[in-house]
Formats: structure tokens, C-alpha cells, sequence
């Protein structure tokens, strides 16, 4: 008998799970701290675990794990399962396409799904021009191909990325990815013709506005690698890993415009920021640009693995044909998920329920930093929202303080997430699918164990 069949009922996953936490041993419990021993007999150390209990089902804004424990999921596996874990028409789309057929490889024989999905995220992204898509498996994949593509057609070969930025873990995309730990460290050499300018950070540029920022990236960038060597710019229309950092109004459109005029790829990164999370479809449209080429990932389909470039038909048409490829990318229930989400997202208004948990999560927040200036900043937009916890006379990242607040967090059953540059933000992702109620407590939750810690 295995653990899991120990667990004497099993829960099914999805919306249909009771909503609440419910802690019936410690965090992690007997069987989780079980499979955390056979982990470490087994799974490369390198594979770290934020909170080690052990999940057997979810759904809306729960997570149950191994133990019978019910935690609150503010962090959506990283912001994936928008539309929350199991979500029922995910799971009847999947399960008919399981009974079809699982796999041919689209670049050898190809399926209808595919092409929904791409004539679906033609329509749903920013600007009216005409668009094609390709599909992809992980995040970090979709970045690799959008620099293929952009050097491609530019015949360029310089790309810059900017300070803060998480872009991947493949080798390229570390060469992209700006903190050194843990996701670079001892792995490299990195890709060469990769540069970095430095970002919009209203909460510690001190006065520097959007268009100033953006003329200071510019000049650096028409300085230190020219603009006739440069293929393609890359940046997350907010930044996800790098801290939640919004930039300053102006900053996103003025990088664009010089893109424009200098026959540089511009490419949104909207691999967390995309489908609905930050309360609309995508963040760029939140300053009216429309990228040339943009990198969707993590909600596309409801958990299954897929990503995505979609793009300037010119641009995406450049490659050679079967110059752009992979055995998985657009994997038949992917694309079955996908398209299931993608419908979801639009007729239910999700973007609309990530705005309302936005109002309360910074509602809530603010309140908090009202009261605790340990809290130095609360940003973000929809249902993406940070905090960044810092000294409050010197305003210095207190990165030590974080780890407490989210540790005690776990222990009381609160899946929360850190990031930052600095290691000192907290960041708030839940599922699109938690109720209020939920929402709510976990933010008790959170206030308690701050003015504890
Ligand atoms: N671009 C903007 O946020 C993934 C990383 C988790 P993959 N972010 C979560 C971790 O510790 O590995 C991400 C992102 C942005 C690209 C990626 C990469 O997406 O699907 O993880 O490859």
C-alpha cells in the first residue's frame, strides 16, 4: 500500500472541494514528511520544494494534501491555474481528447485543435494586424523561439533583456534571466549577444518617471550595443520573478516606440502576466501597446503544459520551414485545455473577478502597511500583487524577515510565494476560482504571522 492509498478517502479534485482550511496535522504532515524522505533518496537536490506537503487534490482555492490537510492556494502553482485546479470544462475537454487520441506530432500529422488555438490567440492578443502563432511546451521554450524568430528576421543578433528580469532556465533564457541565485549560478558558460538595460522600479527609482527610465535604458542600450546590431528587446510588461515590479506609466510605450523606429523585434514576456491575471487578457494592454511578438505560458490551459509565440505574420513567417518545431509543442490535450481555458476566460470575465480580487488583496495590504512600515511598498495589478518588506528607517530589502512570515504562513496552511531581486517580496496569486471568504482568511493569516515575526 502506498501513501497515498493510505489516505482513507481521496478526495476529487476541483470547484466541488470544500472551501476551507482545514489543518488536521502539523504542516508537513506524518505522510508528507514520509515522501520528503523518499524525495531526497530520489529527486535531484537541485529540485527544491517551497512547502513540502504533498498534494492529492485541488480545486477553486484549495489544495489537499497527502495528510488530509486543506491549504489555502494564494500562489496558483505559480500562476497557472487561473482558472482554478481541475476546473471541470478543462477536465471534460481533456478527458474527451484522451479517448481520441493523445499524441501524432503536429509537424508530422497535424490536427484541427492546433490551429483553434492559434486562430484564438491571434484574436485575443493586443492589435489588429495580421498574426500568426506558434505552439510550444514551457514558458523558457516560447522565450528560446521568439529570439529565433526575431534574429531570423531581423538578421540581427544582439537581444537585450533588462535588470530584474526572469525570462527562463535553458540556457539561453539564463543568459535573459537576471539573478544569479539560484537559477544561474555555477551553470554557465551563457549565450553570447545577450545585453541588459536597466528597468522602470517606481519604488526604488526615486523620482525617475516612465519616459525618463525608458531614455535611460535607450541610451545605454544605443551606446552599448547599437541599435543596428540589435534584433530583439524582451521584457515582462510587469515583472513576475524579479519583484512584481510595475513600471512607471510611459516606460513600456516609449521602448516600443524606439523599437519602431529601429527596426527592433519588441517582445512582451507575458508568461505570468498573461490570461487574465494582472485583470485584463494581457498586461500590455493595460498601457496600450502591442508588442511585435508576445510569450504566453502558465494559465493558457489550465495546467497542462503549453506556451506559445504569437506574433506580426511577417515576422513569424520568416523562419524556414521546419526551422521552427518540437515533438510536444501544441500536444493535442494541451491544445484541448487550452482551448477550454481560453473559452472560460472570455465567457465567464475572469479578468473582471482578477480585478475584485485585487481591490480586496490591496485593500487589505495597504491596511496592513498603514499600521506595519516594515511593509515599504504594496504593488501590482489584479489578482498580481506584492508586497516588499523592508527596514523601515533604512528602506533595505529584509529578505530574513520574509522567510519568516512565509514559513509561519505554511505551517498555517497559506501556499504563499516570495520573489524578488532582493529575496524580500511577497507575492499574492491565487487561483481566479477562490471565493472571497477564502481570499480573506488567508490574509488573516498573513497579518497574524507578520506582527508576530
Ligand atoms: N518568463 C515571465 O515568469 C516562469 C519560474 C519558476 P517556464 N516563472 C516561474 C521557477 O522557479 O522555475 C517564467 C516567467 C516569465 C518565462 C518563464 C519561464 O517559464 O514554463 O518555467 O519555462
Amino acid at each position: 500500500m502506498t501513501l497515498v492509498d493510505a489516505l482513507s478517502v481521496i478526495p476529487v479534485g476541483g470547484p466541488s472541494l470544500p472551501q476551507e482550511r482545514r489543518l488536521v496535522t502539523a504542516i508537513p504532515g506524518p505522510k508528507s514528511q514520509e515522501l520528503g524522505r523518499r524525495k531526497v533518496e530520489s529527486v535531484s537536490a537541485g529540485v527544491g520544494v517551497t512547502l513540502p506537503a504533498y498534494i492529492v487534490a485541488a480545486g477553486g482555492g484549495v489544495l489537499v494534501d497527502v495528510d488530509g490537510n486543506f491549504l489555502i492556494d494564494l500562489g496558483s502553482g505559480i500562476a497557472v491555474t487561473g482558472i482554478g485546479n481541475s476546473a471541470p470544462e478543462v477536465v471534460a475537454a481533456v478527458a474527451a481528447q484522451l479517448a481520441q487520441f493523445t499524441h501524432t506530432c503536429f509537424t508530422v500529422t497535424p490536427y484541427d485543435s492546433y490551429i483553434e488555438v492559434a486562430e484564438t490567440l491571434n484574436r485575443l492578443t493586443p492589435g489588429d494586424h495580421a498574426k500568426r502563432s506558434a505552439l510550444f511546451n514551457s514558458g523558457a521554450e516560447a522565450v528560446e523561439n521568439a529570439v529565433k524568430i526575431a534574429r531570423h528576421y531581423t538578421g540581427k543578433q544582439a537581444v537585450v533583456a533588462f535588470d530584474h528580469a526572469y525570462h527562463g532556465r535553458t540556457t539561453l533564457t539564463m543568459g535573459l534571466t537576471a539573478k544569479n541565485q539560484p537559477y544561474k549560478n555555477g551553470f554557465g558558460p551563457f549565450a553570447a549577444e545577450i545585453y541588459r538595460a536597466p528597468t522602470s522600479y517606481p519604488y526604488r527609482d526615486a523620482g525617475l518617471d516612465g519616459v525618463g527610465a525608458a531614455r535611460r535604458a535607450i541610451s545605454q542600450i544605443e551606446k552599448q550595443v547599437g541599435a543596428d546590431n540589435l534584433a530583439a528587446l524582451i521584457i515582462e510588461p510587469i515583472q513576475g520573478e524579479g519583484g512584481f515590479i510595475v513600471p512607471a506609466p510611459g516606460f513600456l510605450p516609449t521602448l516600443v516606440d524606439w523599437c519602431r523606429t529601429n527596426e527592433v523585434v519588441f517582445i512582451a514576456d507575458e508568461v505570468q502576466t498573461g490570461f487574465a491575471r494582472t485583470g485584463d487578457l494581457f498586461a500590455s494592454n493595460h498601457e496600450g501597446i502591442v508588442p511585435d511578438l508576445m510569450v504566453m505560458a502558465k494559465g493558457i490551459a489550465g495546467g497542462l503544459p503549453l506556451s506559445a509565440v504569437t506574433g506580426r505574420a511577417e515576422i513569424m513567417d520568416a523562419p524556414q520551414v521546419g526551422g521552427i518545431g518540437g515533438t510536444y509543442g501544441g500536444n493535442p490535450l494541451a491544445c484541448a485545455a487550452a482551448l477550454a481555458t481560453m473559452r472560460s476566460y472570455e465567457t465567464e470575465n475572469l479578468a473582471q473577478r482578477a480585478r475584485e480580487i485585487g481591490a480586496i488583496l490591496t485593500g487589505r495590504l495597504n491596511a496592513i502597511r498603514a499600521v506595519d512600515k516594515r511593509v515599504g511598498d504594496v504593488r501590482g495589478r489584479g489578482a498580481m500583487i506584492a508586497i516588499e518588506l523592508v527596514d523601515p528607517v533604512t528602506g533595505v530589502p529584509d529578505a530574513a524577515l520574509t522567510g519568516r512570515v512565509v514559513a509561519a504562513a505554511h505551517v498555517r496552511g497559506v501556499v504563499l510565494l516570495t520573489c524578488g531581486t532582493y529575496g524580500n517580496v511577497i507575492r499574492f496569486l491565487p487561483p481566479l476560482s477562490i471565493s472571497d471568504d477564502l481570499l480573506v482568511e488567508g490574509l488573516q493569516v498573513l497579518a497574524s504571522v507578520l506582527a508576530a515575526a
